[in-house]
């Protein structure tokens, strides 16, 4: 079982001839815009790393995945893959037909022959593949909020892998990873799966897992899509690149892969010694809280820690990998040494930094010590998180209309412009109607637009180091939650509600509005013929009803001194 079989494992791509005549073929067929999971997806079937997958799964593939883990012809198969589209698009469609299927940039990568169409109950999916229909999931966020609502299914026909620009000679496809183990006569290859930069701890747990398997080392990090909130892939590679030259040359490679992970906690791990094994690779590191998602609503673990290192034990034969399983590595300070977790000499001391503490220590520009981390990759990491008063962030304020958001946006805005050293926008509710949504009404479709693209402009305001001020009155929790996570992706985003009653709003009427509303004039008015949802755990809270406005922008300005946004 763990001697590697190198032969090459099957494509769905056509011959060179046939893919330039089937292009001009495909140009002719309805096509379908591929999202960037979609992308990933697609390239990994095509190029093996989800054999025996041929296609997007059809109805009875995902039955039978959701409900034990196997495909219709009895394979193990942990994870859906479904091409997910909009119920318009849906309807243009026919089991029998063919499908174009595009990347970002219009290039035709394969055809769909559509097999099956359905509508999924996204509710038993979170449960079956995540364990629980909970928001908290990042997975399955994205499966009720961004997702399209109808799966199609059945073959693919590859006609040329998305183009990467990025780090090009560090990625390989099953088969060249195969080609270059059998080039190299690695027989014994172990995979480390990673979404993370490595620190020491990583380091030693891979030299450790390679003597213990006796084996060459594979590093094979994922670049396609991470968790919400991680290190970005462009600085990882960087760090990567910056600590091969501590691993033996000649038994380490590291390779870029270009997987879109579902922090699917012990499916995940099962699929991912799958995808190894594809290629070909014959020993998998599972070390704690493998593909963990984090906490669920109720603030506990989704899957407890060794749990994932379970699951794949228990395949491991079926799938023809050898799981290495590893503790948790910690520092002990007496010995200057890392330890699994479960081996740590007796009466020593331990020292562990979590990820979130080293964040933290990230963002205040605090000292990272060389026990943890190398000095390269701390460097690396610092050039990309630069100390949280000097990054760029988001203040959202959200509330009734007429609550005062605008009028206490603009008393921020005057004060931080006061302190200088980052450059103020601010996204007012009015001002943004005017000239990005003008042509926007306020129904929850086009709300949800308006708020969307207020997220998109704050996020690049907030890439590029600048502060941006944002005043919708954005009244949907789930709309102001993806915005957060499109900011959050390059710095702080600080949602403050205006908490100003209705009935003050109302007795205010600065607009003379809800007049308006209340005798039916204006439609679909919010709280009085529209819903509000207030935030239920915003940064920050303000009364305007017992305050002036001066008080309340102090009162956000001492919350982002708080947060380490300002200098103090
Ligand atoms: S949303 O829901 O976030 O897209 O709304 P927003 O872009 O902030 O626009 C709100 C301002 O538009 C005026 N207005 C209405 N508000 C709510 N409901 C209805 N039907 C409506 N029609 C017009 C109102 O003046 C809001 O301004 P503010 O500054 O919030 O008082």
């Amino acid at each position: 079982m763990s001697n590697a079989n190198h032969a090459p494992i099957p494509e769905l791509y056509v011959s060179y001839e046939s893919a330039q005549k089937l292009k001009v073929e495909a140009g002719e067929l309805p096509s379908w815009d591929l999202t960037q999971r979609q992308v990933c997806d697609l390239e990994l079937l095509m190029n093996g790393g989800f054999h025996p997958l041929k296609g997007f799964m059809t109805e009875a593939d995902y039955d039978g995945v959701l409900d034990d883990m196997r495909l219709a012809s009895g394979a193990l198969w942990p994870m859906p893959i479904n091409l997910d589209v909009s119920e318009a698009f849906a309807e243009k469609v026919e089991p029998g037909q063919d499908i174009a299927l595009r990347d970002a940039e219009g290039v035709i990568l394969a055809i769909l022959s559509v097999t099956d169409k359905w509508v999924p109950d996204k509710a038993r999916e979170a449960v079956a593949v995540f364990g629980a229909d909970d928001l908290a999931h990042p997975s399955v966020n994205y499966l009720h909020h961004t997702a399209g609502k109808v799966y199609l299914g059945g073959p693919v026909t590859g006609i040329q892998p998305p183009v990467h620009y990025d780090f090009r000679g560090r990625r390989d496809t099953p088969n060249e990873l195969r080609a270059f183990f059998r080039k190299l006569g690695w027989r014994r290859v172990v995979a480390f799966q990673t979404r993370n930069p490595l620190h020491r701890a990583h380091q030693e747990l891979t030299f450790r897992a390679a003597r213990e398997a006796q084996a060459n080392l594979l590093i094979h990090p994922v670049v396609g899509m991470t968790k919400p909130g991680d290190v970005d892939h462009f600085t990882r590679v960087r760090c990567y690149e910056a600590v091969l030259d501590k691993y033996p040359q000649s038994t380490t490679h590291l390779s870029l892969l270009n997987l879109a992970m579902r922090m699917g906690g012990p499916r995940e791990a099962l699929w991912h010694a799958i995808i190894r094994k594809n290629h070909g690779i014959t020993h998998f590191i599972v070390g704690r809280d493998h593909a963990g998602p984090g906490k669920n609503s109720a603030g506990e673990d989704f899957y407890g820690p060794y749990d994932a290192q379970e699951m794949v034990l228990k395949h491991q034969e079926e799938i023809g990998i050898e799981v290495v399983p590893f503790k948790h590595m910690v520092y002990v300070q007496e010995r200057a040494q890392y330890f699994p977790v479960d081996e740590v000499p007796e009466g020593t001391t331990v020292l562990n930094i979590s990820g979130t503490e080293l964040r933290r220590r990230l963002r205040e520009g605090l000292e990272i010590p060389e026990w943890f981390s190398f000095p390269e990759v701390v460097e690396e990491l610092r050039r990309t998180s630069p100390p949280r008063a000097q990054q760029g962030f988001t203040v959202f304020f959200t509330g009734l209309s007429g609550s005062g958001k605008s009028t206490i946006a603009n008393a921020l805005m005057v004060k931080l412009m006061e302190m200088g050293g980052r450059p103020v926008t601010l996204l007012d509710g009015d001002v943004v109607r005017k000239h990005l949504s003008s042509e926007l009404g306020f129904s929850k479709e086009h709300r949800d637009i308006n708020i969307r693209r207020i997220g998109y402009v704050a996020s690049e305001i907030t890439k590029n180091g600048g502060i941006a001020l944002c005043a919708p009155i954005a009244p949907y929790s789930a709309t102001r939650r993806s915005v957060r996570e499109m900011i959050e992706a390059y710095g702080a985003f600080v949602e403050v509600h205006v908490a100003t009653s209705l009935e003050e709003c109302e007795r205010r009427d600065r607009k003379g509005l809800y007049k308006l509303a209340r005798e039916g004039k204006i439609k679909e008015f919010t709280g009085i013929s529209d819903p509000y949802e207030a935030p239920g755990t915003p940064e920050l809270r303000v009364d305007t009803e017992g305050m002036d406005v001066d008080t309340c922008a102090h009162q956000v300005v001492l919350k982002l001194e708080q947060m380490g946004l300002i200098a103090g």
